[in-house]
């Protein structure tokens, strides 16, 4: 099945900085679906729930300190192969190398080396999962069933 539903995040540091209208734009112009979205004040328990594939690393803590430090906004968003091209959309993790064109290598530029300086967390706007297992399971992290819309007009899977 190549018709996939993924999850972003806009970061803290995206939602401060007002760049949500901009994220959501670019998957939006891009086809894909908006199905859920809402803004959440995560305490720390959810933080790393969500990133608990990085629990243990150097950068863990400062992690769960940017995603408890404000509202981030929570989506679900729709398409065929969704997960590769909202990574793709994305750009790569760290900003200073990430591509232009991309949410990260456009709005920051951030490197290893500055984050280590700061906070020690690279401050990158979105988060978007990586496989459809990820997806599954911070989908339920973040959304109830009754957040979803149930489906779109099928009409836009003509086009995308
Ligand atoms: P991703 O967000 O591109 O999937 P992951 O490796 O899953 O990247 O890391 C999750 C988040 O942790 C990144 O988006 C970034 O904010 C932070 N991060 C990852 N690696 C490092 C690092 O080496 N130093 C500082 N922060 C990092
Ligand atoms: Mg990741």
């Amino acid at each position: 099945m190549t018709w996939e539903r993924t999850f972003i995040l806009v970061k803290p540091d995206g939602v401060k900085r007002g760049l949500i209208g901009e994220v959501l734009k670019r998957y939006e112009r891009a086809g894909l679906q908006v199905m859920a979205a809402k803004l959440v004040s995560c305490h720390a328990e959810q933080a790393e729930k969500h990133y608990e594939e990085h629990k243990g690393k150097d950068f863990f803590p400062s992690l769960v300190d940017l995603l408890t430090s404000g509202p981030s906004l929570a989506v679900a968003l729709e398409g065929a192969n969704a997960i590769e091209v909202v990574r793709k959309i994305n750009g790569d993790t760290e900003p200073r190398t990430a591509a232009p064109g991309t949410i990260r290598g456009d709005f920051t530029h951030m490197g290893y080396g500055r984050s280590k300086e700061l906070s020690g967390t690279i401050y990158n706007v979105v988060h978007a999962s990586d496989s459809k297992e990820s997806a599954v399971r911070e989908l339920d992290i973040w959304f109830d069933k009754k957040d979803f819309v149930d489906s779109y007009d099928t009409i836009l899977k003509g086009f995308v």
